[in-house]
């Protein structure tokens, strides 16, 4: 009887959501072990966006957002190649490039992303700044166990991490929704302003695991 009560205790711990609001998490070395994995019950995906925010001072390539399904590593990854000074949406494994991002070092970056399978657009939100609108794949949406992680870029469903492609900074603030949101809604989450929470991934309700060096700290935001 107590074992199955701790069982059930443990059970309940692991999959009891979060509210991480005024946290971040802190990714403090380059690595390929250490990691976020959030949780998601969504298994099917045809609208998407995805916003987080992150503060780095990393001039090589890395990773913001890894999505990865059994079939397309890159199902939904947003990261910054370095060397062509490009922020690259990738979806189902077809990027779309964003160039002229104003991607500094060493201060806070709040990126909205969205793509439609109807049309097959992505486009992405830099600090209230809209891109162009590209086609990344249409047809379908992103399907299967999703695996989204934090710090690391997969390769693999849930694996083939390169450290040179890993994240070292803060991150907080990670939100995945099931539809587009307009550009007031955009405008609203990085303005910090009221917005409805992401009905996929919620930071405030936020179901995740962490693996290896990932701290959850007090956010450093400027000071109003
Ligand atoms: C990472 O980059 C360094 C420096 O460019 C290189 O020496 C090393 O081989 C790379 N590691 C991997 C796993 O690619
Ligand atoms: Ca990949």
């Amino acid at each position: 009887m107590k074992f199955l009560l701790l069982l059930v205790m443990l059970t309940a711990c692991a999959a009891s959501p979060q509210d991480l609001s005024g946290k971040m998490f802190t990714f403090p070395q380059p690595t390929s072990r250490a990691y976020v994995r959030l949780t998601t019950s969504t298994h099917d995906l045809s609208t998407v966006t995805v916003c987080h925010r992150s503060f780095t001072d990393l001039t090589r390539d890395h990773v913001l957002f890894s999505l990865a399904t059994p079939s397309n590593d890159n199902a939904f990854l947003v990261f910054w190649d370095a060397a062509k000074k490009e922020m690259e949406v990738h979806v189902k494994d077809r990027a779309a490039e964003f160039v002229g991002k104003d991607y500094k070092l060493n201060m806070w970056h709040s990126f909205c992303t969205t793509w439609d399978s109807t049309t097959g657009l992505a486009q992405l939100w830099l600090d209230g700044q809209p891109s162009v609108r590209k086609f990344t794949s249409s047809g379908s949406g992103i399907g299967g166990p999703l695996i989204i992680l934090l710090g690391q870029e997969q390769d693999s469903h849930g694996g083939g991490f390169d450290v040179n492609q890993s994240f070292v900074g803060m991150t907080t603030d990670v939100h995945m929704w099931d539809h587009i949101l307009s550009p007031c809604e955009i405008h609203k989450y990085m303005d910090s302003l009221n917005f409805t929470p992401g009905n996929v991934l919620n930071w405030r309700a936020l179901e995740f695991q962490i693996f290896d060096r990932v701290l959850i700290e007090d956010q450093i935001m400027s000071c109003h």
